[in-house]
């Protein structure tokens, strides 16, 4: 099972406010293969990282005291399955292999903790949402972060040469795909510093944007209006955030280019300055993709480090991506990895259907 990772064009820290996102399903992959071992046991190991991990199917287990820590995630997912009505109780040798950067912003770990629900329970896995839910609480689980469910919607659901825009307002999250301009690039940079904080100060937000709903007597955030945020920066952050990416897909059908990266740069300074979860390797980051000729540039997923993501026309993607990281390097004495990504199928997409 082969599950992309993500990046967000729009959209960030508004799933858990029950906002609106507009990320893409990229040409970066989380494989686990299962196999039957005819043992009460889940072993799984990583070709990335060291370590094997048991864990037994005849007793419960607290995923967060599992060791190797990344093996948390094959606890969390079996607890998260149980949790859900979906026993494991086959035992499975699991092998599991990345091309998503870590720590990256780039849902390294959605993409595995979705692989692996489908791995320990694909024949009994309900709908999308369903199973993007069950993932995500395979996760949270796992990680102890309240995440939101953009990561494990997209992943599952999103279709080559498009990005999802993805309303959470109701019950139930709707999606529709947004044609990607076809003489548009999106390209994506490593600031060189890992995320530091990411869940902790992630937990803090999202508390500090449900207090402010509270405040205000309303549900969510979705449902303020300017005029009630104007003097509150991480409600202002999210509720501008949504309108922009209404902006960012309408700019998006039109094929307007110009008009995404400057959206694009309005959502970078309001994460920078409003929600406050940028570091100056980001701005800088930013700072440099815009020199080097990108019609835009802003952090993508929840900040604190990790990845730029920029938009730039499709003939000169890769000289601007080279310049970009070139300047950075120069500025700060960074570097991490970049690419121009490929728009592709989520993994609940049939290859015939894309
Ligand atoms: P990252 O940190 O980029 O994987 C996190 C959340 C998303 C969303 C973004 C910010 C998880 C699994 N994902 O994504 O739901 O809230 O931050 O927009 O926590």
């Amino acid at each position: 099972m082969s599950v992309p990772g993500r990046v967000n064009l729009m959209g960030d820290h508004t799933d858990y406010n029950r906002g609106l996102v507009l990320p893409m399903a990229i040409d970066r992959w989380c494989e686990v293969v299962a196999t039957p071992n005819g043992e009460a046991v889940v072993r799984a190991r990583s070709a990335q990282l060291a370590g094997t991990a048991e864990i037994a199917l005849d007793r419960d287990l607290d995923p967060r005291v599992v060791e190797p820590a990344w093996a948390r995630f094959v606890a969390g997912t079996i607890a998260a399955l149980r949790a859900h009505g979906h026993p494991v109780d086959t035992g499975v040798d699991l092998s599991i292999s990345s091309t998503v950067p870590p720590g990256a912003g780039l849902s390294s770990s959605s993409a595995l903790s979705v692989a692996l629900t489908l791995a320990l329970g694909r024949d009994t896995l309900p709908d999308v949402v369903d199973l993007a839910q069950l993932a995500l609480d395979a996760e949270v689980r796992s990680t102890g972060v309240p995440g939101g469910l953009m990561d494990q919607i997209v992943v599952l659901a999103g279709r080559r040469d498009t990005a999802l825009v993805i309303d959470f307002a109701g019950e139930r999250a709707v999606s529709r795909p947004v044609a990607l301009p076809p003489n548009a690039a999106v390209l994506v940079a490593h600031c060189g510093k890992s995320r530091t904080l990411a869940g902790s100060a992630y937990a803090d937000r999202r508390a500090e944007c449900e207090a402010i709903a509270a405040q205000l007597g309303l549900a969510s955030l979705r449902e303020a209006s300017m005029e009630r945020v104007r003097d509150d920066p991480r409600a202002r952050h999210v509720v501008t955030e949504n309108a922009r990416v209404v902006a960012m897909v309408d700019a998006c059908e039109a094929g307007d280019i110009a008009r995404m990266g400057e959206l694009m740069l309005d959502s970078h300074a309001s994460l920078r300055d409003d929600f406050e979860v940028s570091t100056p390797e980001l701005d800088a980051l930013v700072a440099a993709f815009v020199s080097a000729g990108a019609s835009g540039a802003r952090l993508t997923g929840a900040g604190f480090g990790g990845c730029v993501v920029a938009i730039a026309a499709q003939d000169q993607a890769e000289a601007v991506l080279a310049e970009a990281t070139n300047r950075y390097r120069n500025a700060t004495g960074q570097e991490g990895t970049s690419f121009v990504a490929q728009s592709v199928d989520g993994a609940l997409i049939a290859p015939s259907e894309s």
